[in-house]
């Protein structure tokens, strides 16, 4: 008979962990540094509308992208639709189907109409292919997404752009720290929009920034993010509040100030689950491009249910009874997402959202939780006809 350790916690066994490890889990390192700044805008009675801490942590997001500008904003949302906005766009702008709905939320909730493009089976960013097909006369815009911190093919998709006298702009909440072909995510397109939610890889509780080298498009952006107000303090363009708090910038700030801590964390990670789980059949441990700067903040396993023997979803629910929580990103493909269904198929966004499954990174995972998880992957896979039984459905295999 099996001993507790051999066997999946789902099936009896000890929890491969003895409290659950999260994806999204903050890092919350820096807190006498954060306090000390909260504690300034506090003792300054400058809480918002473009204070000190929100002028610095504008200047180093620049900076850390290689660009001129970076209009810090509340989140990335918010950034996003400032983009658009600030771009001047109409009609039908093309993002991808497999991302978080924030990205086509923000063109439909301007007014816009989100056109869903197929992506790379293997990278999940936009298939250029594809993008180039749905390029019609209302086609003013190409929204790229950095996936996963995994940049890809941003040279090709520019010259698509320009090709067609399209504006591209990139929403790049997973990519902050990154380089493509040498160069800092943050300068490729027109702007590009950061998230720093609490769940990102740098993070101000709440908050994005758009970042750009157009002086007018970030003077236009800054102005809508304050209620359309100029820089004399006229209102000129129709604005909204998108503006970061002081207190947002205070841990915005401190976060950055760990960002290479951060980074070689999530390397070392990413470095235990690629180990620990090469070899074994049906599941793949998304890499990244060892020639970049990465975050390494997804960890993205890609799970083949006819190699494996139980679907992502059946071993995401079996890692949950060993304290592993995972996410599921990014399931459904939006063009299946209530607000945009009805639209064509698109076969690789379908089959990615059936089979990503994103590990914990960030500090409050550990290296050894993570040769944990690895380990209850295996265990699972081992048990896997048994597993599917237990969770009441026919093995995919089968
Ligand atoms: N574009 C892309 C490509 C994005 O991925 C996102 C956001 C955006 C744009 C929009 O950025 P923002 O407007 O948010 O700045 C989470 C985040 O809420 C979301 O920001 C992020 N992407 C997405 C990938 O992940 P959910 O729906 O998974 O959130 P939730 O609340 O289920 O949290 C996920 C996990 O994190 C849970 O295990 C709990 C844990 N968690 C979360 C929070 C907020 C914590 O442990 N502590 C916390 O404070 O979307």
């Amino acid at each position: 008979v099996a001993g507790p350790t051999q066997m999946p916690a789902l099936l009896g066994g000890t929890p491969a962990l003895a409290e659950p490890a999260r994806v999204g889990r903050p890092n919350t390192v820096g807190r006498a540094r954060f306090l000390e700044r909260l504690n300034g805008a506090l003792d300054r009675g400058v809480l918002s509308n473009g204070g000190p801490l929100v002028r610095e942590f504008e200047q180093r997001v620049a900076e850390l992208a290689g660009v001129r500008y970076a209009v810090a904003t509340c989140n990335a949302t918010a950034a996003l639709q400032l983009a658009v906005r600030a771009t001047g766009l109409t009609g039908e702008v093309i993002v991808p189907a497999f991302t978080f709905p924030a990205t086509a939320h923000a063109v439909a909730w301007t007014g816009l109409t989100p056109v869903f493009c197929d992506v790379d089976p293997h990278t999940g960013t936009l298939d250029l292919g594809h993008a180039e097909s749905l390029i019609g006369p209302r086609t003013s815009a190409i929204l790229g997404v950095h996936t996963f911190g995994r940049p890809h093919g941003l040279d090709a998709l520019q010259q698509l752009a320009d090709g067609y006298g399209l504006r591209l702009l990139f929403d790049a909440a997973h990519a902050l720290g990154c380089t493509w072909g040498g160069r800092a995510v943050g300068g490729f397109g027109d702007a590009e929009v950061f998230s720093f939610h609490a769940t990102k890889f740098v993070h101000s509780f709440e908050g994005g920034a758009l970042v750009t080298d157009d002086p007018q498009l970030a003077r236009r952006a800054a102005a809508m993010a304050n209620f359309g107000y100029d820089e004399d303090g006229r209102p000129e363009h129709l604005g909204i509040n998108a503006k970061m708090s002081e207190a947002s910038a205070a841990m915005g700030l401190t976060s950055l100030d760990h960002l290479e801590e951060f980074r070689a964390h999530n390397r070392t990670l990413h470095e235990r689950y690629s180990a620990g789980l090469a070899g074994l059949p049906g599941v793949t441990v998304l890499p990244f491009n060892e020639q970049e700067r990465n975050n390494y903040q997804y960890a993205v396993l890609h799970v083949d249910a006819d190699g494996l023997g139980l679907t992502r979803d059946e071993l995401d629910l079996a890692l949950r009874a060993d304290n592993v929580v995972t996410r599921r990103y990014f399931h459904p493909g939006l063009h299946q997402a209530a607000p945009y269904r009805g639209g064509p198929r698109l076969p690789h966004t379908e089959s990615l959202a059936d089979r990503c499954l994103v590990l914990p990174t960030g500090t409050a995972t550990s290296a050894h939780d993570a040769e944990r998880i690895a380990f209850a992957v295996h265990r699972v896979a081992a048990h896997a006809a048994a597993v599917a039984g237990a969770l009441g459905a026919v093995p995919a295999a089968a």
